[in-house]
């Protein structure tokens, strides 16, 4: 899959994008991650990307020209795609919006710098707004960095191990994990669940499944009642006190 990022500092997006399990798939090519500063396209010889805002007020607005330019550059070079812009004001980010991404060749990523970008820019050439919550960054490149990992990561191939995806959180039902343990059994005092070192792979299941749901219902309950409950999850919910938050 392949995405191009408009952004002032393309630097900054391949600091993020060039580690890990998305590092090595671009090094293998299988992610391609290319990037276009809307700088290169001023034609003033301070090479100026923005300008104060009309009506007044704080900061400075990124101007039409140099961002839409970027964005035809960045279309000339790459198969048909959408322009997503990261903003505060888009909607929000979630794994459904992240598989649908996923499907895609390829995704634009506009990154706003200053107080945000001229409206012309989002009515001439974005397709949609998203944000991945309620904050405000001082750029868009955390952001997109944040969109290109969890939609890579979805694209077959990417992952080594294909089943780490599906069994991730949200992945199938939209529950949030169940805890996780590894080596020591016991480490200063606290044990490893027993039914974790059983063996009893039906009751490891149940237990991952039931930690799952608890967990999902103590903190975040609007997910529960999005996600629909089975009647052995339902049992699972009310049976046991759990061991924790
Ligand atoms: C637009 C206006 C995205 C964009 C002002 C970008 C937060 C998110 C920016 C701006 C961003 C988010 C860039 N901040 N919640 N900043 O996804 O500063």
């Amino acid at each position: 899959m392949k995405f191009g990022v408009v952004t002032l500092f393309p630097e900054s997006v391949a600091a993020l994008t060039d580690i890990g399990v998305i590092g090595r798939a671009i090094e293998r090519g299988e992610v391609v991650v290319d990037t276009e500063s809307p700088r290169g396209h001023a034609h003033d010889k301070h090479r100026t990307v923005d300008d104060r805002p009309f009506g007044g007020g704080p900061g400075m607005v990124m101007t039409p020209q140099p961002t839409l330019d970027a964005i035809q550059a960045l279309k000339a070079r790459l198969p048909p795609s959408k322009v997503i812009y990261l903003s505060p004001q888009g909607a929000v980010f979630d794994q459904a919006m992240a598989q649908r991404f996923s499907e895609m060749d390829s995704l634009i990523l506009l990154c706003g710098r200053y107080e945000g970008i001229d409206e012309r820019i989002t009515e001439r050439a974005v397709d949609e707004e998203v944000s991945l919550g309620d904050f405000v960054l001082s750029g868009g490149e955390v952001a997109a960095a944040a969109v290109i990992d969890a939609v890579a990561r979805l694209v077959p191939g990417v992952l080594g191990h294909p089943e780490s995806a599906v069994q991730d959180s949200f992945a199938d039902d939209g529950l949030l994990d169940h805890p996780h343990y590894t080596r020591p059994e016991l480490y200063d005092g606290m044990a490893v669940p027993s039914v974790l070192l059983s063996g009893d792979h039906k009751a490891i299941a149940m237990w991952r499944r039931q930690q799952a749901l608890l967990r999902t219902s103590r903190r975040r309950p609007e997910l529960i009642e999005e996600s629909t409950l089975s009647e052995a999850d339902k049992a699972l919910l009310k049976k046991i006190e759990p061991t924790q938050g």
